[in-house]
């Protein structure tokens, strides 16, 4: 397989000003018909004239019915066809190329390119699959104007869609229909789409800034359409949102959404017309949970905001995809925080980038947020490119400030809109926007890896000066064994002993600033020297979670416990606990290896109680300050993961925080339900937060195997009026003893549910998660399920993403036989989808985490995939390069 290398971009020879497709939609082929308008790129053309280059077309798949230059048909000598290109030569400057191509969207299990989800058509083209539709110059600094036309029988595909405004319709005799749209703006063929299908819509409508009409409409299949609201309410806040805040304008007349249950991956920003996974759109209290309300109303906004953030202002080349990812993450993530709770999103996105991107960062996959180099670029949408590259944009925030940052990206949108640029040119307006120089800063986006900052502390209480030293280090990655110094922002507070914020005056600084401010760590060693400071302070350190990075700093339990009480930084105070609780489990962990009775630190539920009986507080941060760090999580910050221990320790904290609170919880737990039990389901924070607390002080409570606990679970599930209570209920049932009880309750909910595909794949997430013994063979049996398939990528990862990724117990087995299940799955979709195939690949790279029993039965299972057959580009690299 071919490596791509960034060094390698090479401007297009050639441009496609106009592009103009027509598609006939059949059940058993389809033809695509496409003109082409091109001419040389001005900026290449040499002035002396000379010999104009070949034109190398991208096209895979692609069954060639005719092809002509200016009007001339081609013969099979004048030009070359491979599997990937159509090569010809022009004869002048400016010409136009048609062609008509068969291909089989009704086969296409792989949903790249155009595609049939149940009895629809659908595309999805970013990044590289429009080259499965037509023979195109399929790369995304090549941007041209569309005009669609979709033709399609008219009883089973009433509605037509592409890109931009419909500007004609028409029908013949033979029971077919066509409507042509044109889209304004010039785009990359990335952000080509096309629906068909017997669809409904619900119609909205928003006034710009500008007072100008946007027609809203969001497209489902008929049994669904009671599922919508919740989404155009997202979209009508996203589109008010990114105005208030960014200054950005919607710029089409209408925009559309279409939900459909075959999907990759969330959603797709096709220009005026998003294509969504079915679960990102669709959302009501009796089938999706809050989390389910709020991923949809995040996702909405995600997809929105692609429309300056990658549309208007798109990429030069597939490196740069974080310029658009890393960005739109950051500006949905902002806007998630000011729709709910701020410090409660901010601590979900920390633990999930320290969960799982840091994991990233430190296997054989490890990239930079830029890469220089990839085999199959669907492999790099990864949370390297989406996650740490929002970090990286806050960074930059944090760094320039949030005034300069405004005015930073309206620099970047108005001097590059209708351009395709490069990370560079972004954070050139930022510097030209804030005069600050960013060039070290720049080493975020080159060097991969997760850094280590570690902090120490001197005091010298005669002089009143308390210094910390800074040490960055950042361990060797895949081909990158030496790191320079990264820029560090720490936001920090030093609390007195009242717990208060002390003002902060800097050695050399005439004047104390209040409360948090940022140090920025440039050197690989560096120290800071605050003066005025009569007792030693206590460090908050990196608020907010200032920088992606490994902070360690010598806390003592105690002053943990002091920061998860006084910290003015929500964060912090939540990170200050997480921190108690990663030492406590710590011990249990060696407790357990060591085969000693388990005995927990007490400290830890003096704290839990206090602040469960803290009436004052959010109830969603209370939540999450009571959730324990995750097995995943204890993983990563492991040397070598005990897997067993992790989880028995993980699950003995849990048993005595359940017992020592057993009282508060309990009383948290009944007024909480008996507020939802009065309250019909409302999808806001305050709600959210409410039903948070309820449900994780049931999953304590239940570990009590007390019978009035039992009782009020069976009445939650059974009474409640949404799906976050009845399948928290039902979850805590399924991780319980009570047999009898799990089993009905499972039943009568897939009796409920069976005709609700999303709700379904709850029900196989709660079974594929459960850590009970026998976790493996539970999937099996459910693999043979009627809701189940592996065509359908949500059930995927709904049944076996769900075992490999959050039943650590089960799938890490000593004998190996997860790791085989995984792999047998991973050898079947290889020749289904190899996008999905790829991804399921992920805890099988971990490998370097484990004892090396499992390394060798893990790097086995591996190898076993590596000679398996032909691989997709997809598998093999992942698999190429986890084994090297
Ligand atoms: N920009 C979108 C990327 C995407 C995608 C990439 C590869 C294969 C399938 C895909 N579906 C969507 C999603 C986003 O907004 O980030
Ligand atoms: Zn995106």
């Amino acid at each position: 397989p071919k490596v791509i290398h960034l060094k390698d971009y090479q401007a297009p020879d050639y441009l496609i000003d106009e592009t103009h497709l027509t598609f006939e939609l059949h059940e058993d082929h389809t033809l695509v018909h496409a003109q082409l308008v091109m001419r040389r790129n001005p900026d290449l053309s040499s002035s002396a004239g000379g010999n104009l280059p070949p034109l190398v077309l991208d096209g895979q798949q692609l069954e060639l019915l005719s092809v002509a230059l200016d009007d001339t048909a081609l013969q099979a000598g004048d030009y070359q066809l491979d599997a990937d290109h159509l090569t010809l030569q022009p004869k002048a400057e400016r010409f136009v190329i048609d062609s008509t191509v068969r291909i089989h969207p009704e086969t296409n299990t792989a949903l790249e390119g155009l595609y049939k989800s149940g009895k629809m058509f659908c595309t999805q083209c970013e990044a590289e699959g429009f080259r499965k539709i037509t023979y195109y110059l399929d790369r995304p600094d090549v941007m041209s104007k569309f005009t669609t036309t979709v033709s399609a029988e008219q009883h089973r595909y009433p509605v037509l869609l592409s890109n931009g405004n419909p500007i004609a319709t028409g029908s013949d005799e033979e029971g077919r229909h066509w409507a042509t749209w044109e889209d304004p703006f010039k785009k990359p063929a990335y952000l080509f789409a096309l629906v068909a299908g017997d669809l409904w819509c619900v119609e909205d409508s928003f006034t710009t800034m500008t007072e100008r009409e946007v027609a809203l409409r969001i497209y489902v299949e008929p049994e669904n359409i009671d599922q919508v609201q919740h989404a155009m309410d997202s979209l009508k806040r996203s589109m008010r949102w990114d105005e208030e805040v960014y200054g950005r304008e919607y710029d089409l007349d209408i925009f559309m959404i279409v939900a459909v249950n075959d999907f990759n991956m969330g959603a797709m920003e096709n220009k005026g017309l998003n294509i969504f996974n079915s679960s990102a759109v669709l959302a009501k209290a009796e089938t999706a949970t809050d989390a389910a309300h709020q991923r949809v109303e995040a996702i909405v906004a995600h997809e929105y905001f692609h429309n300056w953030s990658g549309n208007r202002v798109t990429c030069r080349d597939w490196f740069q995809l974080s310029l658009k990812e890393g960005f739109t993450v950051l500006r949905d993530s902002q806007f998630s925080a000011d729709m709910n709770s701020p410090t409660v999103k901010r601590i979900e996105d920390v633990a999930y980038l320290r969960t799982h991107q840091f994991a990233e960062d430190a296997g054989p996959m490890a990239h930079s947020v830029r890469p220089e180099s990839f085999i199959e670029i669907s492999n790099f949408y990864t949370l390297t490119v989406y996650e740490k590259g929002a970090e990286v944009v806050r960074m930059i925030q944090t760094l320039v400030g949030a005034e300069n940052f405004r005015k930073g990206t309206d620099l970047y949108f108005e001097r590059h809109d209708g351009q395709a640029v490069t990370v560079d040119d972004f954070v050139k307006a930022m510097e030209d926007a804030s005069g600050v120089d960013l060039t070290q800063f720049k080493r975020w986006y080159s060097q991969a890896g997760t850094p280590r900052l570690q902090v120490s502390e001197a005091f010298d209480e005669a002089a009143g000066r308390y210094s910390l030293t800074f040490r960055q280090s950042c361990p060797p990655t895949p081909g990158q064994s030496e790191k320079l110094p990264f820029v560090i922002p720490v936001a920090l507070g030093l609390l007195g002993s009242d717990g208060a914020d002390l003002p902060l005056r800097l050695e050399g600084e005439d004047q104390a600033t209040a409360g948090t401010r940022v140090l920025a760590i440039t050197e690989a060693e560096q120290t800071f020297t605050f003066v005025d400071l009569p007792k030693k302070p206590l460090p908050s350190l990196l608020r907010g979670f200032s920088a992606p990075v490994k902070l360690d700093f010598p806390y003592s339990r105690d002053q943990l416990m002091f920061l998860m009480q006084n910290d003015t930084d929500g964060f912090n105070r939540w990170e200050a606990g997480q921190q108690l609780s990663v030492q406590v489990l710590r011990d249990l962990i060696g407790q357990r290896q060591r085969g000693e009775t388990l005995a927990m630190d007490d400290r830890l539920t003096h704290a839990l109680r206090t602040l469960l009986e803290d009436d004052s507080l959010d109830q969603a941060m209370v939540a999450e300050m009571l959730s324990l760090p995750s097995e995943a999580y204890l993983t990563e910050i492991s040397e070598v993961a005990d897997v067993d221990a992790i989880h028995q320790a993980r699950e003995h904290a849990r048993r005595a925080i359940a017992q020592a609170l057993f009282e508060p919880l309990w009383q948290r737990y009944q007024t909480n339900r008996e507020i939802s039990r009065r309250t019909p389901y409302v999808a806001q924070a305050e709600h959210f937060a409410r039903r948070a607390l309820q449900n994780i002080a049931l999953s304590y409570l239940m570990l009590s195997e007390r019978d009035a606990v039992l009782q009020a679970c069976l009445e939650q599930f059974e009474h409640c009026d949404n799906m976050t209570e009845r399948l928290n209920a039902l979850a805590v049932l399924v991780n319980s003893s009570f047999e009898a009880e799990r089993t009905k309750a499972l039943e009568t909910f897939a009796e409920h549910f069976k005709d609700h595909a999303l709700v379904m794949d709850q029900w196989f997430s709660v079974q594929a998660g459960s850590p009970l013994p026998g976790g493996l063979e539970r999937v099996r049996t459910l693999m043979e399920h009627p809701a189940f398939t592996l065509k359908n990528p949500n059930k995927v990862r709904a049944l076996i993403g769900a075992f490999a990724n959050q039943n650590l117990v089960n799938f890490h087995r000593a004998d190996g036989a997860g790791y085989r299940f995984l792999a047998e799955q991973i050898i079947t979709l290889n020749a289904l989808n190899p996008q999905i195939a790829s991804r399921l690949l992920a805890p099988l790279t971990r490998w370097r985490k484990y004892d090396s029993a499992r390394q060798a039965l893990m790097k086995g299972e591996l190898e076993r995939i590596l000679a398996s057959g032909e691989l997709s580009s997809d598998v093999y690299e992942v698999v190429s390069k986890s084994l090297a």
